[in-house]
């Protein structure tokens, strides 16, 4: 009892020193435990909106976590929130959990995603036809490599992010191969080798990122999405699969969070909803540790520095 009425005092200095106004309800002590994953601007956010939390008065973790598994956790209350639902990687497994319940939405970043098969732009003179789909299709030979041959090699993320590139492969009958890249960083290191060398490569980015300020390229267009095409076989040019068509090209960014979040940390919950990073915000985060080579923690540091008219609102 003491040591609440002691915490909620020091989280009430903290809130006047940051010139914040009125009361807080009680609070919990017990820290707020924040999911990190294995792409940058994803741990930089998590960072910068912990450091926040604390500098209100709360206690914060982390907890590195499988990008797809979280949502369980988030549900299940063994993390308190997840920064950055991706609707191309997570949609999926977010609703999956939305329907089961423990989990809510907590609304949408101010951004704009896509996240799907990109190349670099001098692909464009040794592919005719690019951005679309089949004229990359029909040029799949070029981006073999010994374990693909004859068929090319489109180069994925990691497992955890997104799940389905296989079944679109083979729902659009593409002479591709899906080989998993075991981190973000070895995509990039691919990325760099081919473009030195202008050699085909066709492989997995997202937007936001750092990588549109370094190098110029385009997302393929597959056909479009629409809802229905990731488990309705009817939807989409191929009737008898799921999974023909790209992933959203105007994607969603949302917060989530554990149901008992609220209850718990109410002051925290409001900060929460009120924070929302734009797309070069995002891009810059991630920029910060891929080009910069901060370490995450002293990226928020600086993206933090750099910013706080934009979060400054967030903790009043
Ligand atoms: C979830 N990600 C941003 C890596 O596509």
């Amino acid at each position: 009892m003491l040591s609440k009425t002691i915490k909620t005092f020091t989280a009430l200095v903290a809130m006047s020193a940051l010139g914040a106004t009125g009361a807080f309800a009680q609070e919990s002590d017990d820290p707020i435990i924040i999911p990190t994953h294995n792409w940058n601007s994803q741990i930089v956010m998590s960072h910068v909106v912990g450091k926040l939390l604390e500098r209100a008065g709360y206690n914060v973790e982390y907890t590195p976590t499988d990008s797809q598994a979280v949502y369980e956790s988030v549900r299940l209350g063994d993390v308190t929130l997840e920064l950055e639902v991706w609707e191309g990687a997570f949609g999926q497994s977010f609703n999956a959990a939305l329907k089961k319940g423990g989990i809510v939405d907590v609304g949408d970043h101010n951004a704009v995603t896509r996240e799907d098969w990109w190349y670099p732009a001098y692909m464009e003179e040794l592919c005719p036809g690019l951005p679309d789909w089949q004229a990359l299709n029909r040029c799949a030979s070029q981006f073999a490599t010994p374990e693909t041959s004859p068929k090319g090699r489109f180069l994925a993320g990691p497992v955890d992010w997104l799940k389905h590139d296989q079944e679109r492969v083979d729902a659009l009958g593409m002479d591709f191969i899906v080989v998993n890249a075991g981190s973000a960083s070895a995509l990039w290191a691919e990325l760099e080798s081919a473009s030195k060398r202008r050699a085909p490569i066709v492989l997995f980015n997202w937007t936001p990122n750092f990588i549109e300020a370094v190098y110029e390229g385009k997302f393929i267009e597959f056909p479009e999405y629409g809802k229905g095409c990731k488990d309705d076989p009817a939807w989409g040019p191929n009737k008898e699969e799921t999974h023909d068509c790209g992933n959203p090209a105007n994607g969603y960014l949302k917060k989530a969070a554990w149901d008992g979040m609220e209850a718990k940390w109410p002051g925290a919950y409001r900060i929460l909803e009120k924070l929302s990073f734009t797309n070069p915000q995002i891009a810059k985060m991630a920029a910060l540790v891929d080009v910069d080579e901060l370490e995450p923690e002293e990226a928020a540091d600086v993206w933090l520095d750099e910013n706080e008219q934009v979060w400054k609102s967030w903790l009043q």
